[in-house]
């Protein structure tokens, strides 16, 4: 039962997005990323890297058959390989054998998620059945028992959840689920839907704190909060109470992991042998965020889901201070998190080197599922301004204007040369890649993009919440209100006026409007009648509205410098250009190359230009700035001289937008004058 001032996303089903911005991203979801992504999936994308999973998913259909024909006689194939990734000896030629990497079954999962999502935007009956005929194939790999992990199912069920630390069968379990719920909820088919229930069940029958049950927990977290939108689905109590255990469990001595992993020894400090699982000390105990960022924000989103439903105090304090730690001291400004490759991992508090940056992708979706289940537990604005502070700017990066090619990691400062000839930055691409071996980014962007409306909205019986502006139109046919088509018009990002319009009477309810923390005032009208109320950055606005009724709000974007904490040492003397929830870089392709010779002159104006990046009109802002004259030219090191420097006007882009006129140096921090 919610509380007054908790909530729940609306159903995709219940909102049309109509906007400026985002029907255009989702857009390129549907008819780019999506069906690239089912190529990939199929191994049919020239040049790129198989993909091996629907392979996988056909071959354990194979081996199924062979075993009920053969019954009891049927031996499985012994589990002889190791790590993490399994190649065919020929890769365009693959025998009946598990390939790819340990998790390769998600990509099946995560695709079919943004086919649901996208699906409820845009219905399409060929993109339906090629789901559908592909769920079936997933879906009779499924053993008797309910276990459906290709990896074990084709390399020896006899080792079932034996390397629960690096083998991702309860990560592929999260994402079946996460995908089985979205499809179900798009078109009402529940096939998929109860193979995950299946494979849910036959893992509570294996888990739990029960004598004789396994004890162990998730290597790499995400069942968590995926059992509990299974929860919320079917309303079965054993998948929270499993979603629970693996919160309880985790972290606990003796450690699991070690019992797993004997080999390992236990000479390291337990800090270092499970700070990357996020396992060295029970949840409830955690005081920052530490190891894999995925895995942290995926972990730190189940505990929220649970604190939610069970109001555990002990647990919600956990996410509140996880959450403390994460934004105010291990967060890029662009919303990025993992300041190192090694492990794609969270480091120490205020170390976040802008060029060895690893900010992945997903780990800034993985940011907002965090974020939105904060705001649904305690509607504060500050979890919306920094979901949003991830949206527009890590997560979009993630994507070229096109849709067609990606970032896996986000850096904020770039210089091609080093990319490739220094090995500490390998990490760092300086054109997005078509796709990735381990292709975890695209497909989480796709499932997100898709998604975006239950990241705008959350409901409860007495209040409408609007978290991010975006546009679109919401009927509800159903619960204790009922709209029909209200209509919300936003510019964002880039314009800071929205009107919400009521196309006929509607009973008295609230609406909860973010008031966002990069704007310090803004004005609203057509609030008469109301009752106003204004609380921890949202504006409450209660009202019977009549037909036709309109409220316009309007939050003013000025361009803003923005300093750092000096304790991150990268930063000092350097300031950053924002404007509205969008951050800005320079690119050397508008400023020449070299650019940390460039300072901006913080006192003067900055003046906003549009540009044309990739055939799109985008807000460039102008400002004044300099280019230091070197007189050390040619050689290393020369006597002092005072600084001599010319006058240039600097232009700044939009961060997501760099890269997408070809190679070249970026940087998001830029010397002060
Ligand atoms: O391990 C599965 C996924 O692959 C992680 O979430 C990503 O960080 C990548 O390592
Ligand atoms: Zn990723």
């Amino acid at each position: 039962m919610e509380n007054n001032c908790q909530s729940h996303p609306l159903s995709l089903r219940e909102i049309q997005i109509q906007d400026g911005f985002w029907t255009k991203e989702m857009e390129l979801v549907r008819r780019e990323v999506i069906p690239y992504q089912w190529e990939a999936l199929n191994d049919r994308v020239p040049g790129a890297a198989p993909s091996y999973c629907m392979h996988n998913f056909k071959t354990a259909v194979k081996k199924n058959a062979l075993r009920k024909s053969q019954g009891s006689a049927f031996r499985e194939p012994s589990f002889s390989k190791n790590g993490w990734f399994f190649q065919p000896k020929d890769p365009q030629h693959p025998d009946e054998d598990f390939y790819g990497f340990v998790f390769q079954d998600s990509d099946f999962y995560k695709w079919i998620e943004a086919v649901g999502y996208s699906l409820t935007q845009h219905p399409d009956p060929q993109l339906e059945a090629i789901a559908d005929e592909a769920i079936e194939i997933v879906c009779s790999a499924q053993l008797e028992n309910g276990y459906l992990d290709t990896l074990y199912i084709l390399g020896g069920t006899d080792k079932i959840f034996t390397n629960l630390r690096d083998h991702h069968e309860l990560y592929c379990l999260g994402h079946l689920i996460e995908g089985a719920v979205a499809y179900y909820d798009a078109t009402g088919k529940d096939r998929l839907l109860r193979t995950a229930c299946r494979y849910a069940d036959f893992v509570c029958e294996t888990f739990g704190p029960e004598e004789g049950k396994c004890h162990g927990y998730p290597g790499h977290e995400i069942a968590e909060m995926a059992l509990m939108r299974l929860y919320e689905v079917t309303g079965e109590d054993r998948y929270l109470k499993l979603a629970e255990f693996f919160l309880d469990a985790r972290g606990t001595r003796p450690y699991y992991f070690d019992r797993e992993h004997p080999e390992n020894g236990t000479a390291r400090p337990d800090e270092l042998r499970h700070f990357y699982h996020q396992a060295h000390l029970p949840v409830r105990q955690q005081e920052g965020a530490v190891g894999h960022a995925v895995r942290a924000v995926y972990l730190y989103s189940g505990m929220a889901s649970v604190a939610k439903q069970t109001g555990d105090p002990a647990l919600l304090a956990a996410c509140e201070r996880l959450w403390n730690d994460i934004v105010q001291k291990k967060m890029y400004i662009t919303g990025g998190i993992g300041s190192t490759h090694l492990g794609e991992a969270f480091t120490f508090a205020y170390d976040l080197p802008n060029d060895t940056a690893y900010a992945e992708t997903c780990a800034s979706i993985g940011l907002m599922f965090f974020a939105r289940r904060m705001l649904e537990m305690t509607p504060k604005a500050c979890y919306a301004d920094e979901m949003e502070r991830a949206l527009y700017n890590t997560v979009l990066s993630g994507m070229a204007l096109d849709g067609k090619s990606f970032f896996y990691v986000n850096p904020l400062e770039v210089d091609p040369e080093a990319t490739k000839k220094d090995e500490r930055k390998f990490h760092v691409k300086s054109v997005r890649q078509k796709w990735f071996g381990c292709a975890c980014c695209p497909p989480n962007l796709a499932r997100l993009i898709s998604s975006i409306g239950s990241y705008a909205y959350t409901e409860n019986d007495s209040t409408l919440f609007v978290h991010l502006y975006v546009g679109g139109q919401i009927t509800k046919q159903t619960g204790p209100r009922s709209f029909s088509g209200i209509v919300i018009r936003s510019g964002f990002p880039y314009d800071g006026n929205v009107s919400i319009t009521f196309p006929e009477d509607t009973p008295s309810f609230t609406l909860a409007l973010r008031l966002p923390g990069w704007c310090s005032s803004y004005t609203v009208t057509g609030t008469k009648g109301a009752v106003l109320q204004e609380k921890e950055g949202y504006l409450y606005l209660t009202k019977a509205f009549s037909k036709n009724d309109e409220i316009n709000l309007s939050f003013p974007m000025e361009p803003r410098l923005v300093k750092c904490n000096p304790l991150v040492r990268e930063n000092v003397g350097k300031v950053a250009v924002t404007r509205g929830p969008v951050v800005y870089c320079l690119e050397s392709v508008d400023n020449g190359s070299n650019l940390p010779l460039l300072s901006v002159d913080s006192t003067a104006d900055a003046r906003t230009e549009e540009i044309t990046i990739a055939g799109e009109a985008v807000p460039s802002l102008v400002i004044p700035g300099f280019r230091e004259i070197s007189s050390a030219q040619g050689q290393l090191y020369v006597p002092y001289t005072p600084p001599k420097r010319e006058s240039v006007a600097l232009r700044f882009i939009p961060y997501y937008t760099w890269a997408n006129r070809g190679e070249n140096e970026m940087s998001v921090w830029v010397r002060e004058a």
